[in-house]
């Protein structure tokens, strides 16, 4: 079997998806990339390789060395972060992208699958049920970034052949690996604070509404995104994917149902302008309809999971 080479893969989402991965086509199949984070626990027992994005050359060495047949490309500089040094998200962003399609390109890679996400859309677009096909005018680097590799996505598509495969992902939320640098990363956040403290300053107003989603639905939406038939897909980089959408205040809530006595607080900074900036909700009807796109978590099953898990390893830290 031909390799696959995940970038960016001890981040959030790569921390999850390579085992699951891994179980699926086995141990050496799956190459992990890392920037400067190291592989931990299950993780560390299977091919790894320092490999920043930036670095064409390293990619290239990286495909020919192990035959690798597709490259899932997940490193990139989230929307907090980008707004504190927008000139690093373009570096890693867009110059990372544009390495790993010109390797993909060139190398006769047979499938690219990266991430987009609700940054592409900006304050002009329809923030109830956003369509697939409407206003993509982000206010953020990150955003911009994100559109611009989805247009690449379709470019490289049309023009070269290549098969691009895109998600736009809501915040994600996850127990095993923290987010970092994201606006949505308050929806991880206020679990660890609700186990560790019973309180949680929030960075947002409790308005405020964001689509969001549990890890389990967005490793499968990726997988099952990648073993669709192209034949089926009427888009290629830019699928929208919904799954749930809450209040900061509702979100808070559904932890006190389970944490009595629990207690947030909200004191919003630069990040609720660009949460004010994206949708509250998504259309998802072509992910649906061309791939099968179904999530299984709402609220309050995420919750439950959440804490559950995360309880479990916080003990385990000590
Ligand atoms: C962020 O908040 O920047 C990310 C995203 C929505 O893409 N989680």
């Amino acid at each position: 079997m031909k390799k696959i080479f995940v970038t960016g893969a001890t981040g959030q989402i790569g921390s999850e998806l390579v085992p699951e991965l891994r179980k699926k086509y086995g141990r050496d199949n799956v190459i992990m990339g890392l920037f400067d984070k190291q592989p931990e626990g299950d993780l560390a027992d299977g091919p790894s390789e320092k490999c920043d994005v930036r670095d064409k050359k390293k990619i290239e060495e990286i495909v020919r060395e192990y035959g690798v047949g597709s490259i899932i490309h997940l490193s990139s500089i989230l929307s907090a972060t980008g707004e504190q040094n927008p000139q690093l998200a373009f570096d890693v962003n867009m110059k990372g992208l544009y390495n790993v399609l010109e390797v993909s390109k060139e190398q006769s890679i047979e499938k690219l699958i990266y991430p987009s996400s609700i940054a592409v859309f900006g304050p002009d677009t329809p923030k109830e049920n956003t369509p697939n096909e409407t206003i993509l005018r982000p206010s953020t680097m990150y955003g911009i970034t994100k559109v611009a590799g989805e247009l690449l996505g379709n470019y490289y598509f049309e023009k070269f052949g290549l098969d691009v495969r895109g998600l736009r992902y809501p915040g994600i939320i996850s127990w095993k690996t923290p987010p970092g640098g994201g606006t949505t990363d308050y929806a991880v956040a206020i679990y660890y604070e609700a186990i560790k403290q019973k309180k949680y300053t929030c960075f947002v107003r409790e308005d405020t509404m964001l689509p969001m989603m549990y890890m389990p639905d967005a490793i499968k939406a990726l997988m099952d995104l990648a073993e669709a038939k192209l034949g089926n897909l009427k888009h290629h980089a830019d699928y929208n994917l919904g799954a749930m959408s809450f209040t900061a205040g509702e979100l808070a809530e559904s932890i006190k149902q389970e944490i009595p006595g629990f207690t947030c607080t909200y004191e919003p900074d630069f990040r609720q302008k660009i949460a004010d900036s994206w949708p509250k909700s998504i259309d998802d009807s072509a992910a649906r309809k061309e791939w099968g796109w179904k999530p299984e978590y709402d609220l309050t099953a995420m919750t439950k999971d959440m804490l559950k898990n995360l309880k479990e390893k916080l003990k385990e830290e000590k």
